[in-house]
């Protein structure tokens, strides 16, 4: 199984929340899906089916991936579940400047603590997705104004335990496209991370990231396909 977070996105390249906004992705986001791809052709990787968000930077990066790999064939679910965290109304700041106004303290808690939930989105405020088509069918409780990292966590688990498992189980070899926090948490549940551990968890964009599964379907193995310098140094730092 191969996650990949989408390439750069506009918003990471100007440092801003992002969350459920959907921006499309920068012009080296989308060089960084082509080398995704790349790298995946080069190594061999075969595919039968793609889970991915309904974010444009996820869906985008993933129509770059199937194009380079000739399978734009494969069968696709999208699902609201793989979405990034809802940051609330964070969603838009410059997260350099937020840090400046409320101490980078404060800044990395919302970034990367593991309950604790950025201030909500106004009911009223026309970017909550309740006002958005593709959240229309979701009961209301369900649709988020702001999310923790344990509450994406709580909406992409279920999604992996009915969807993908079963899949997976059925013997097919998949992708799942996504984002820095709703792969975070997959990765929690996957290995086991504690609520500390996962605060150092970083997932760079653009970079494919292999589990190998046993029969139990527990992890084996995990390694990113970098095969360049540019690759191994977004492995290593992170905040985009
Ligand atoms: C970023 C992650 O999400 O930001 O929503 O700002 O993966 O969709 O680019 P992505 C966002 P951090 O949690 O690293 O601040």
């Amino acid at each position: 199984m191969v996650l990949l977070r989408h390439g750069e996105s506009v918003w990471n390249l100007e440092n801003r929340f992002t969350g459920w906004t959907d921006v499309d992705l920068s012009v080296n986001g989308i060089e960084e899906a082509r080398l995704a791809g790349k790298i995946l052709k080069n190594e061999g990787y075969q595919f039968d089916k793609v889970y991915t968000s309904v974010l444009k930077r996820a869906i985008r990066t993933l129509w770059i991936v199937e194009e380079v790999m000739d399978l734009m064939w494969l069968p696709t679910e999208k699902r609201w579940e793989l979405n990034e965290r809802h940051y609330g109304s964070l969603q838009g700041l410059n997260k350099a400047e937020m840090a400046k106004q409320y101490g980078p303290e404060l800044v990395h808690q919302w970034r990367r603590g593991y309950a604790i939930e950025p201030p909500p989105l106004d009911d009223a405020d026309p970017r909550h997705p309740r006002f958005d088509r593709r959240y229309a069918h979701l009961a209301s409780e369900k649709i988020p104004a702001s999310e923790s990292l344990e509450k994406t966590l709580q909406r992409v688990i279920p999604c992996w335990e009915k969807d993908i498992l079963p899949d997976i189980a059925a013997g097919k070899e998949l992708i799942i496209v996504a984002h820095g926090n709703s792969l975070r948490a997959l990765y929690k549940h996957l290995e086991g991370l504690s609520d500390q551990e996962v605060m150092e968890l970083n997932i760079p964009t653009g970079i494919p990231l292999v589990f190998e599964l046993d029969e139990a379907f527990r992890p084996t193995a995990h390694y990113y396909l970098a095969d360049s310098e540019k690759g191994q140094v977004a492995v290593d730092g992170i905040a985009h």
